[in-house]
């Protein structure tokens, strides 16, 4: 067998519904199985044995491998063993996949942001004309379905949803969908959802509403993803994280982070990216090995705080055009301006690229009247704290604090776009505060 399509550990339905999907799109493809797969997979795996034709991973000899598609992800770690093909230079890689990112370098790709992987494959099934049986179209449904949570989490788009009109059409199964789909609630996850309650500490962390929960876990407990879903509903937070820790055999800890969020400015896929995890804006999940938890929940906390990205950007609150001066203004045509304009310090400028600051404070250093001729340049101060267009007004905020400055040039490849002021910060900060 020279041609594979694989997909990540602990496959969910849209992976396993992307790898079927892909043996009809390649049809000289064997589907490979990764080892782990989520149990309610696993459970409408056992019942259709005969329906779907596939092998386990390891049962592949991989050395002869030309062409390997991978499905739902577009990472290698993500891969498992099968992994070690990445060394291969003579392999050609394709990758369909609806996660931004990702390490694999692939001499063809469809990633696309949309619900579910599944909807890139119908899309690709319909174009075409392929046949598909009433089981598929169900096993594509609840693939479609799991990652979209039944079309209302805000990845989902109008594709997903035509998607599901074409497989409902192709005769998908709803009652076996609801079936395989439904999540277990039991025992242990009642537990656990107590345990979150009792701890619930709600916070505010740069204008969200948080909810971290540090729940130790003895075993493997299922479907805590669910469990924290539940949490947020009830306690009703922007975004809702449980931290499972578990003592490993050498003393260490293992930590699950499990975020949801249902508020688009609070991206969770992007905040357990950098974590080492995955996900989309609504849910996200890491795991971090031989991480103390507390400093895990800090994690959580500082990203929330200032790295990820922030909906509202530094370019749509700065003021522009900036007033600047040229580096052989004289230091009296300075202090005109300076008066003029009530402010208490200028960019200078070269050419557009930001040089110095000239400021108030400045002035002192001159010591006879005649070096009021001499230009803006032997004054400045050259040492330009800064900020990039795409950064949140909070890191804008955080940097004026930190180095006392009352404005923030806002510079893009070194040229001065704009400036940022403390009451500009202050402004869109008390924008935000509700009535
Ligand atoms: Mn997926």
């Amino acid at each position: 067998m020279t041609q594979i399509v694989t997909t990540h550990k602990n496959a969910d339905f849209d992976a396993f519904a992307s790898l079927v999907a892909a043996t009809l799109i390649y049809p000289e493809a064997v589907a490979a199985i990764p080892r782990t797969v989520n149990p309610n997979v696993r459970a409408f795996m056992s019942i259709h044995k005969d329906v779907f034709d596939y092998v386990d991973r390891w049962s592949i000899e991989t050395g002869r491998v030309t062409r390997l598609v991978v499905v739902d992800t577009a990472d290698w770690a993500r891969l498992g063993p099968i992994a070690k093909l990445k060394q291969r230079t003579d392999l050609e890689v394709l990758v369909w996949d609806h996660h931004t990112g990702g390490d694999i370098d692939a001499a063809w790709k469809c990633q696309e942001s949309v619900g579910a992987t599944v909807t890139l494959m119908v899309r690709q099934l319909k174009a075409m004309r392929k046949l598909i049986t009433p089981i598929q179209a169900t096993l594509f449904l609840a693939g479609l379905y799991e990652d979209t949570g039944n079309l209302t989490f805000s990845s989902s788009t109008a594709e997903d949803a035509y998607a599901a009109g074409w497989l409902l059409d192709r005769k998908a199964d709803l009652a076996l969908v609801s079936k395989f789909l439904r999540p277990a609630y039991g025992e242990k996850q009642k537990d656990v959802l107590f345990e979150m309650l009792q701890k619930n500490n709600r916070m505010k962390i740069n204008g969200y509403s948080v909810s971290i929960s540090r729940i130790p876990i003895t075993g493997h407990v299922n479907n805590l993803a669910l469990v924290v879903r539940m949490f947020r509903d009830i306690v009703n937070v922007d975004a809702a994280f449980g931290l499972f820790v578990s003592e490993e055999k050498n003393g260490k800890y293992k930590c699950m982070v499990i975020g949801r969020s249902d508020n688009e400015g609070l991206d969770v896929g992007t905040l357990m990216k950098s974590m080492g995890g995955g996900g989309h804006p609504g849910a996200g999940s890491a795991m971090l090995k031989g991480v103390n938890p507390e400093i895990a929940e800090q994690m959580i906390v500082d990203l929330i705080q200032g790295n990820q990205q922030s909906s509202v950007q530094i370019s749509d609150i700065m003021s522009f055009p900036v007033i600047s001066v040229p580096t052989d203004t004289s230091m009296a045509e300075v202090a005109k301006i300076l008066r003029q304009q009530g402010c208490t310090g200028l960019p200078v400028v070269d050419d557009g690229m930001l040089v110095g600051i000239i400021s108030r404070r400045d002035f002192k250093k001159i010591r006879k009247e005649d070096q009021l001729e001499a230009p803006v340049k032997a004054f400045m101060s050259t040492r330009v704290i800064s900020i990039e267009p795409g950064n949140s007004p909070i890191q804008a905020a955080q940097v004026m604090v930190r180095h006392d400055i009352g404005r923030l040039p806002v510079v893009e490849d070194g040229r001065i776009i704009g400036i940022i002021t403390r009451s500009d910060a202050m402004m869109y900060f008390y924008d935000l505060l509700p009535d």
